[in-house]
């Protein structure tokens, strides 16, 4: 934070950065795994970030929360039993719960100081953790999935960006895992990054996706505080004939996901689709 402005300065993003006014500073920790800083900005509410880069904002976190659920959600057909690594605001299991279907949920997030520090600042996306469906892990996602094989119809993988305790949950060996912790015909949505700046990087995991999943396919949302104000997921399906562009029914009290949103977010630019479909 530098003269009441915290700058969002990456080599993941090199000579753009994404600039927001600090009303006040609410928390700072080095916890095991990142530095933790938290503070109430002036226009987005109050803002969570780990190792200098922005994880939500109270404003504009429904784009993305509900995004990378309801598209693995919504396209299932029956959802009982569901699992989210990372998501340790509590966002992603906020909007789980929106699908009555479900009956048990599990996060699994590496650092207790996400956790914890939502449940005091973020109180719209972590109330949820009060719901006698919702059961809490700390742990490395990488490290829970081989226990718990054949279990899951969805898995959402809320991850942080590629560098740190996050890097291994972009590569081929946790996808291998995932896909065994499904149970048959299960879905998955990982945070797949943005088009605009990361390319090789969402070519490279659909690629890997791809080889293990009969479907894969790759769909994005609009969000302000996210490098380049936009961010993508890769959906997954077990069953070759299942859509996972398809909604199979409407999801209640949502402010940016509609069924309609549901089929638009997989239809790439043309760069986009060029270098995602074609190579
Ligand atoms: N919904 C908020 C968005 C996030 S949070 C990412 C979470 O992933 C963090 O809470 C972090 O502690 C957790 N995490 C990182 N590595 C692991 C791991 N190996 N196992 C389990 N959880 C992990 C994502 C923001 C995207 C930012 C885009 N620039």
């Amino acid at each position: 934070v530098v003269d009441g402005w915290f700058r969002e300065i990456n080599s993941q993003w090199p000579g753009q950065a994404m600039t927001l006014k600090v009303e006040e500073i609410l928390h700072t920790e080095k916890s095991l795994y990142q530095d933790v800083l938290v503070f109430r900005s002036s226009t987005y509410g109050n803002v969570l970030i780990l190792d200098g880069v922005i994880q939500c904002t109270e404003r504009d976190e429904f784009s993305y929360q509900e995004m990378i659920t309801h598209l693995p959600m919504a396209s299932h057909p029956n959802p009982k039993n569901v699992l989210v690594i990372g998501g340790g605001d509590g966002g992603v299991i906020r909007e789980v719960l929106k699908h009555d279907t479900v009956e048990h949920v599990t996060l699994c997030d590496i650092d207790e100081a996400v956790v914890r520090v939502s449940k005091e600042y973020l109180p719209h996306m972590s109330a949820i953790f009060k719901d006698p469906k919702v059961t809490v892990f700390i742990g490395d996602g990488f490290k829970f999935l081989p226990e718990h094989e054949n279990e899951y119809d969805v898995i959402i993988t809320d991850s942080s960006d590629p560098v740190g305790p996050a890097a291994a949950l972009f590569e081929a060996p946790y996808f291998t895992l995932l896909k065994k912790a499904l149970k048959e015909g299960g879905h998955m949505s990982t945070q797949g990054e943005s088009l605009w700046l990361h390319l090789p990087l969402i070519k490279e995991l659909r690629e890997t996706t791809k080889r293990l999943f009969p479907v894969a396919e790759y769909a994005y949302t609009t969000i302000p505080t996210y490098p380049s104000g936009q961010i993508g997921f890769v959906c997954c399906s077990l069953d070759p004939e299942r859509s996972v562009s398809t909604p199979l029914r409407e999801v209640p009290g949502c402010k940016y996901y509609n069924s309609n949103v549901h089929r638009a977010a997989f239809v790439l630019p043309e760069f986009g689709r060029a270098m995602v479909e074609d190579g």
